[in-house]
């Protein structure tokens, strides 16, 4: 029976880990997997982080079974800051349940548009690749629209021209900030159209935060979101804490659904715990509970959201100095400055791609998204160098 099963392709990204760790080579640059890393090139825990884990420690008293929808504090405890400090539950509009990841959140909800009627998700091009195979794996039909043009920037008539075409049974999947693999992201006067658009549109709206505060701000990266649900009768959110909490392996995630009535929010979550059952009846507890005891104390609240700064602050750094290099051999970095998060598309041919690898050890998807917090001031310029010298 097994002998039935076909050779699948390994995820591009996850293997260039290893072939980055396969280069002898002191001086190569990772600029692969989306992880943030710090000016010396590490990935560490986050110290409120930390220090949750030990009052963890000291303070878990069972690791007994908590059901389906994960730890609920958790889940109530990111709402102010994902839906605003003034209604973080829009009276009464919003329920939710902790999800593996925010790829785990994806699932849940894909699954839950489709058992409510959706056959059809209206996604960018190009995107993060598992929003496809999450699609392709439930059957979904995958309707895509141009992310960005040629210029840099949003396509918006393309988003407008998919979203005119779509309606009863159709879903559209929005990165809510700092677009993966493209930086590229919506202005506040996009968010303001898109969501007027959407209040006219019967086309369900879900919208991916996985990095929320690694862009603007946290409030600024909340602003599409918050316009969209302020618009919308309903909606699915799916949340990430594995990039801004630095949790990434503990996969940590929320799945919010907004109901046009709060007595529809008890049918919608019974949809959303028995999917989760199916998958993997519970989240894991670990990562969800030390983000909970973050939120839970000030202070620790307070280091969090430093450290957050921090991560941001830096990779503005890395982004401004590229937009300084300007015109380089055939390429031009200036607009990565104004892109937001980790990521940005250089336009490498795929000779290029492999000519950064084999002749500079810098490694990064043949997509040409490069992963900007990958760059320190130790590295940054010799890989504007080999940027020069490859594409020139
Ligand atoms: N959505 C986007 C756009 C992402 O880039 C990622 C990447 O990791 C995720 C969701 C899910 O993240 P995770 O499942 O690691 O929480
Ligand atoms: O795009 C990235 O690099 C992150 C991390 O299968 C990631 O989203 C990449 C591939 C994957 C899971 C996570």
């Amino acid at each position: 029976m097994l002998t039935n099963l076909q050779q699948q392709p390994a995820d591009a990204l996850l293997a260039l880990i290893k072939l980055h760790n396969d280069d002898p080579r002191a001086d190569k640059i990772d600029l692969g997997v989306g992880v943030y890393r710090t000016g010396q090139g590490e990935t560490p825990v986050f110290g409120a982080i930390k220090a949750a884990e030990k009052k963890l420690v000291e303070t878990q008293d069972s690791k007994a079974y908590l059901g389906p929808e994960g730890d609920m504090g958790f889940v109530h405890a990111l709402m102010p800051y994902i839906f605003g400090k003034a209604n973080p539950d829009m009276d009464g509009r919003i329920v939710g349940m902790q999800t593996p990841g925010g790829t785990g959140s994806l699932r849940l909800a894909l699954a839950m548009a489709q058992r409510a009627g959706v056959k059809r998700i209206i996604v960018g091009k190009p995107s993060w690749p598992n929003h496809n195979q999450i699609c392709k794996d439930l059957g979904l039909e995958v309707f895509e629209f141009n992310h960005a043009g040629e210029d840099g920037k949003v396509d918006m008539d393309a988003l407008r021209s998919a979203l005119a075409a779509g309606g009863e049974g159709d879903a559209v999947l929005l990165h809510g900030c700092c677009h993966n693999p493209t930086g590229i992201d919506y202005a506040p006067a996009d968010w303001d159209e898109i969501a007027a658009i959407l209040a006219k549109s019967a086309v369900l709206p879900i919208i991916d935060l996985a990095y929320q505060g690694l862009g603007q701000g946290m409030e600024e990266d909340a602003y599409g979101l918050r316009r969209v649900l302020g618009a919308v009768s309903e909606a699915l959110v799916c949340y990430s804490c594995d990039k801004n909490f630095g949790l990434y392996r503990d996969r940590v995630g929320a799945l919010y659904a907004v109901a046009k009535d709060p007595a529809e929010l008890g049918a919608i979550m019974s949809n959303g715990h028995a999917l989760a059952r199916a998958n993997w009846s519970q989240p894991p507890d670990h990562g969800g509970a030390a983000v909970r005891v973050v939120l839970e104390d000030e202070t620790l609240t307070a280091q969090w959201l430093d450290e957050l700064d921090q991560m941001r602050e830096r990779m503005r750094q890395v982004r401004a100095r590229l937009a300084e290099a300007g015109k380089t051999g055939g390429v031009d970095l200036t607009a990565l400055g104004s892109q937001n998060g980790l990521f940005s598309i250089i336009p490498f041919t795929p000779d290029q791609v492999q000519a950064m690898r084999k002749e500079h050890g810098i490694y990064f998807a043949g997509s040409g998204r490069i992963n900007v917090a990958g760059l320190t001031t130790g590295n940054i310029e010799k890989f504007i160098a080999a940027v020069a010298q490859v594409t020139g």
